[in-house]
C-alpha cells in the first residue's frame, strides 16, 4: 500500500451536545462495535461496517468496483431511508394537514415527526423554527425574499466570503439590485482559508447580514461560526449559515452557535433529494412575510386579501415533499444511530489520509488549509495537476477505474477565479468511504497522470 502514514492525532474540534441518539436505529453492522454510540471510541473500520447498509455502493462501474467520492455533491442513501420512502408510498401516501381520514392523519404525524427529528438534530428550540424547503438553495432564497426585502435598504451591507457557493451569493446579488444594499466579500489568507481578521474589520454598523458557509465545499476549511456570530451581533447584524457541508458530517448546534438562520439539504446527509430545511430563530420567522403564496400558508383568504398562518406553515405553501421529509427523518435516525461525533472523528482521520496522500504526488496542487492540530479540514480535497485538465482526470478515473469524483467549479466560480484557476478536480468523502478506497483513488490518479506525461 502506498501513502503517508498518519501521524497527526485526531483533532476534536467540537464540544457541542449530542442529540437524537437511538439504539433502535443504529446501523446493523455498527451494533457489533458499540451499544452506546456516544461513549465508545470510533472504530477504524466504520466505513467497512456501514457499507452493507448502502446497496448502491456494491456495484461495478466501467468494469471496476465503484469508488464513490462525490459526496459533497450528493450522498448515497442507506436501506433505512429507501425503506422509509417505500413504506410511505406503499402504505400511507396521502396529503398532509388537510384530511381527516386515517392515511392523511398518519402522513401528517410522520411529516411532523420528521420536523421534530430535524429540531433535535440541530438543537433548535421548537418545531416552529424548522421550515421544510426544496433544498438549501430555496431556503437561502426564502430568507433573501422574506427577511431581506423588509430589512435591507440602500447602503446596508451584507458581508460574505469569496468562498461561498453560488446559492449563497446570487440571491443576495438579486436582493442588492432591488434594494441598493452592498455586498462585501472577505478574501483568503495565505493558508487559503477565509480571512477572519479581514472579516472582523469588515463587519461594521453598516452590516445588516453576514452570510457564511460553515464548511467550504471546495477548500474543506471550517469557519469559526460562533465567533463570527458574536462580531455580527455586536453591531446588530444577523447571521445566515450555509451548513450544507457541515450538518451531514459533524454535530451542529444552532443554539451553541447562536446563528439567526441556518440552511441544509437532505440529499447531502443520506436523505432523499427534493427536501431541505431552514432553521430560523422564532422571533425572526414570526415577523417575516411569506415566500410563496398558495394553499396551507394562509389563515383566511378573502377575495381582496389574505391573512397568513404562523411559521412554519407560512413558509410551506402547497403540498410539500412529504415522503422526502419522512426519508430525511429516517436519515437523521440513521446518522444519529452512528453518532455525529463518530462520523466526524472517522472522517477527520480519513480526510487527513486523503490530503497527505494527494500532497505526496508530484505536480499536484491541493487547495485549502493543511490539516494540523489547530486547523481542522473536512474530508474533501479540490486539486489540480500541472498541465492536465481536471475534467480529463475525472473522466479517466471514471472510465478506467470506476472512481467517481467531480470536476468543474463546484458552484464556486468566484473562489476559483480568486485561486487563479477556472476549475478543479474534487474528491469528497463520507463515512462509508474507506482507506482502501483512498488507496485505489490515489493509485488510479497516479496512473492517470503518467498516462498524460
Ligand atoms: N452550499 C454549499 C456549501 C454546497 O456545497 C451546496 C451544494 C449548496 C449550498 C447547494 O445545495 P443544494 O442542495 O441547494 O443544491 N454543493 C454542491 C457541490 O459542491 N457539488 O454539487 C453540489
Amino acid at each position: 500500500m502506498e501513502g503517508v502514514a498518519m501521524k497527526l492525532p485526531c483533532l476534536n474540534v467540537l464540544n457541542h451536545k449530542h442529540v437524537g441518539q437511538s439504539f433502535a436505529t443504529v446501523p446493523l453492522g455498527f451494533r457489533r462495535f458499540s451499544s452506546s454510540a456516544i461513549a465508545a471510541p470510533v472504530p477504524a473500520s466504520l466505513g467497512h461496517v456501514v457499507r452493507r447498509d448502502f446497496p448502491i455502493l456494491h456495484q461495478e462501474v466501467n468494469g471496476s468496483s465503484l469508488v464513490y467520492m462525490d459526496n459533497a455533491a450528493t450522498s448515497q442513501k442507506p436501506n433505512a431511508v429507501l425503506s422509509a420512502l417505500q413504506n410511505y408510498y406503499q402504505n400511507y401516501n396521502s396529503n398532509v394537514h388537510r384530511g381527516i381520514h386515517f392515511l392523511s392523519a398518519k402522513a401528517t404525524d410522520e411529516y411532523e415527526l420528521a420536523r421534530k427529528k430535524v429540531v433535535d438534530f440541530v438543537n433548535a428550540s421548537v418545531p416552529q423554527e424548522i421550515v421544510f424547503t426544496r433544498n438549501a438553495t430555496e431556503a437561502i432564497n426564502l430568507v433573501a425574499h422574506s427577511w431581506g426585502r423588509s430589512n435591507l435598504k440602500s447602503g446596508d451591507e451584507i458581508v460574505l466570503t469569496v468562498a461561498e457557493h453560488h446559492s449563497a451569493i446570487v440571491p443576495w446579488q438579486i436582493l442588492a439590485q432591488e434594494t441598493g444594499a452592498v455586498l462585501k466579500f472577505v478574501g483568503l489568507t495565505e493558508e487559503e482559508v477565509p480571512d477572519m481578521e479581514e472579516m472582523k474589520g469588515m463587519i461594521s454598523k453598516k452590516t445588516k447580514l453576514v452570510v457564511i458557509h460553515h464548511v467550504s465545499n471546495t477548500l474543506g476549511s471550517v469557519l469559526p461560526v460562533d465567533e463570527i456570530t458574536l462580531w455580527a451581533h455586536n453591531v446588530g447584524a444577523k447571521v445566515l449559515v450555509d451548513a450544507c457541508q457541515s450538518v451531514p458530517h459533524m454535530v451542529v448546534d444552532v443554539q451553541n452557535l447562536n446563528v439567526d438562520f441556518l440552511v441544509a439539504s437532505s440529499h447531502k446527509m443520506c436523505g432523499p433529494t427534493g427536501v431541505g430545511f431552514l432553521y430560523g430563530k422564532g422571533e425572526l420567522l414570526s415577523k417575516m412575510d411569506p415566500f410563496l403564496g398558495g394553499g396551507e400558508m394562509i389563515a383566511d383568504v378573502f377575495l381582496d386579501h389574505s391573512t397568513y398562518a404562523d411559521p412554519p406553515s407560512r413558509f410551506e405553501a402547497g403540498t410539500p415533499a412529504i415522503g422526502e421529509a419522512i426519508g430525511l427523518g429516517a436519515a437523521i435516525d440513521y446518522l444519529s444511530g452512528i453518532g455525529m461525533q463518530h462520523i466526524h472523528d472517522y472522517e477527520t482521520e480519513l480526510g487527513k489520509y486523503l490530503y497527505e496522500n494527494l500532497c505526496s504526488i508530484p505536480g499536484i496542487r491541493v487547495y485549502g488549509p493543511m490539516p494540523s492540530q489547530t486547523v481542522h479540514r473536512a474530508a474533501l480535497c479540490s486539486f489540480n495537476v500541472e498541465n492536465i485538465h481536471p475534467t480529463d482526470i475525472a473522466t479517466i478515473l471514471d472510465q478506467q477505474h470506476g472512481v467517481a469524483i467531480r470536476s468543474g467549479h463546484h458552484c464556486a466560480q468566484p473562489l476559483h477565479r480568486y485561486l487563479g484557476v477556472s476549475a478543479s478536480a474534487r474528491a469528497s468523502l463520507y463515512f462509508y468511504n474507506t482507506k482502501e478506497e483512498v488507496d485505489i483513488f490515489i493509485q488510479a490518479l497516479k496512473e492517470t497522470i503518467s498516462f498524460f506525461s
